[in-house]
């Protein structure tokens, strides 16, 4: 471990619509490289990164999975994701912390819905990319359908740096556009393949490919493009290398066809990660705040910088225990080190770390930049925290979590289940933080709140299942809110005359709405003293007590509710004058 170096680190996530064959491609490189004797299957419940339960009852993907690997004297670090959409915020929180995707494209379907969203997040944290388009075994499965299809709706960019030989059940391997190698599969699920050249039919389709990706590549590299416009023959190793920048410089997206299943082209994946994705060194340094400040410092990838970390995923086993997943930025880190998380302001003990391959983990004693490994237990640490170490007070700005949009109300069936669903419902909440869970005064429900159906269905298939709790579901009710559209000015006059001085009152109040969630927030725009400051709390009181009966319907015209499906709900923020 002490020999490892970050320029021979790669971190890679795997993103797509549902079932394009992410899965089965993190487990056939598994396979590759040696990790894994036995080659699993998603339909045989038996692959490294769906280790879940719910997984397997579904044969999905459900949470995002690390899988750390060596090919070629690297660290290979693949986080696996789910496609199903009410898992994206398992795509995006990964893409944070990666340098390099690869979007999966299903070779018969081409760009599916997800597949825009997982190109999204490319796009969004400008990481390095490749398009893996998968399948090209299956009955339908068309390459170059699926070429144009990425190439008109996500990036002209994308270019062939392989092209499939064969189709459907006769696709046998891929041919390498630059040096014209073939690699010609067995399709019985080994890595061996036979070296060949350019299939005497596939000369045309190879040359066409290469000028079109020369003509890109050059881009990257000055020299070579002066070269390339003198009209000068270029070198392989020439184009190899000028590939290398355009992948890190986001100027080619190369595409590689495959199958994973049967196992053809995915060597050729490794390769393409292992030769043209960057390293740790390789990419732009991250914004971090200043301390406490609105200022922003540039975190370089700097093995000899302080430790600085993020976490970008909680795991919580009810056997193994908390896990909780960060990405080395800067520095170098051994376990006999406190850990110190910038975010809660409190130092964490470091019992190992853990390389891991799905659930199971190989512990190491020191970590360095572009690392992605688990630590387990550490007690304070949530998703999206800094951790670094003690006299360091950068912090990386924090994980955006998306606002759930689908609620159910829960009931516990029994007492039993009653006494044990708190500390359920903590447990399940602090491993996936799309889930929210809130108890209503004004209704009665106990409500569960995610990103879907699909979402909220294995959040109480888990609840049950590792906690034993049984729980009733019904559909929320509603908890309907008023609001105004826009800014509008009300009097109230009091008079009371019972002889004497009498009382007198005049009261105005100007109300502005604001944004949903913002609450009622009262000001006070009196100026110079011309009403005493001592009548102002009876205005504010009378106010909030008006506030509780709405003029639409009755209903309290305050704030927003999470789980509430109404729409007539937004939150005011009364300024007021008295004259
Ligand atoms: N014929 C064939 N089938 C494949 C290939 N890759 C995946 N499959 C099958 O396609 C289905 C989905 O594959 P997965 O690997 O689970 O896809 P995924 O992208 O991980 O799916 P999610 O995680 O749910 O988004 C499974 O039944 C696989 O066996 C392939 O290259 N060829
Ligand atoms: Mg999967």
């Amino acid at each position: 471990m002490g020999t490892r170096k970050p320029e021979d680190i790669r971190t890679v996530a795997l993103v797509s619509h549902g079932g394009a064959g992410k899965t089965s491609l993190s487990e056939a490189m598994l396979f590759n490289s040696g990790s894994i004797a036995r080659m699993g299957k998603v339909d045989d419940k038996n692959t490294v990164s769906d280790f879940d339960q719910e997984e397997h009852k579904r044969s999905i993907s459900i949470n995002s999975s690390l899988c750390t690997f060596s090919y070629k004297d690297k660290t290979i670090h693949l986080i696996d994701t789910p496609g199903f959409s009410d898992f994206y915020f398992e795509q995006r929180a990964p893409m944070r912390v990666v340098d390099s995707a690869i979007v999966a494209i299903n070779a018969t379907a081409g760009v599916e819905v997800q597949t825009r969203k997982a190109w999204d997040f490319a796009e969004e944290f400008q990481v390095a990319t490749m398009f893996y388009v998968s399948k090209v075994d299956k009955e339908h499965a068309d390459f170059y359908a699926a070429l144009s299809d990425v190439q008109a709706s996500l990036s002209g960019k994308a270019l062939p740096l392989m092209l499939p030989i064969g189709k459907e059940a006769s696709f046998k391997g891929v041919v390498n556009v630059i040096d014209g190698k073939s690699y010609i599969y067995k399709g019985d699920g080994t890595k061996d393949f036979a070296l060949g050249g350019i299939p005497d039919d596939m000369n045309d389709a190879v040359r066409k490919a290469r000028n079109e990706l020369i003509e890109r590549v050059v881009e990257a590299d000055d020299d070579l493009m002066m070269r390339y416009l003198d009209g000068e023959e270029l070198s392989n190793e020439d184009i190899e290398g000028a590939l290398r920048k355009a992948v890190i410089a986001r100027i080619v997206f190369p595409v590689i066809p495959g199958a994973s299943v049967p196992n053809i082209g995915v060597m050729q994946i490794m390769d393409a990660i292992a030769e043209c994705f960057p390293s740790p060194l390789d990419v732009p340094p991250r914004a971090a705040a200043k301390g406490e400040s609105e200022e922003t410092v540039d975190i370089a990838p700097d093995i000899n910088a302080p430790f600085m970390s993020l976490c970008f995923k909680v795991m919580v086993d009810p056997y193994v225990g908390r896990l909780s997943f960060i990405r080395v930025f800067s520095g170098q880190l051994t376990s006999d080190h406190p850990i110190y998380n910038v975010s809660k302001g409190v130092e964490e003990r470091v019992s190992s770390f853990r390389f891991m391959r799905g659930k199971e983990g190989t512990e190491s004693k020191e970590i360095i930049l572009g690392d992605i490994v688990a630590i387990p237990k550490l007690d304070s640490t949530t998703v999206g925290d800094t951790l670094s170490v003690k006299g360091q007070e950068n912090r990386f700005p924090e994980i955006r979590l998306p606002k759930p949009v689908y609620s159910l109300a829960v009931f516990p069936k029994s007492r039993a289940d009653e006494d044990k669903l708190g500390n359920a419902i903590r447990k399940i909440l602090e491993e996936d933080k799309t889930l929210k869970f809130a108890k209503y005064a004004d209704t009665g429900d106990s409500i569960l709140s995610g990103m879907g159906d699909m979402h909220l269905d294995i959040a109480l298939s888990r609840i049950k299942d590792r906690y034993k709790v049984d729980l009733e579901t019904k559909v929320p009710k509603v908890a309907y809110r008023e609001t105004i559209k826009k800014t509008a000015k009300a009097q109230g006059k009091y008079k009371k005359q019972t002889g004497g001085r009498g009382q007198y009152g005049d009261v105005h109040f100007e109300l502005s709405p604001r944004e949903r969630g913002s609450g009622i927030t009262f000001e006070d725009k009196v100026v110079g003293g011309v009403v005493p400051k001592n009548f102002i709390p009876a205005a504010e009181k009378g106010l909030r007590e008006s506030a509780m009966k709405g003029v639409l319907a009755g209903y309290p015209a305050v704030d927003f509710t999470p789980y509430s499906t109404a729409r007539i709900m937004m939150s005011t923020a009364p300024r007021w004058r008295l004259r």
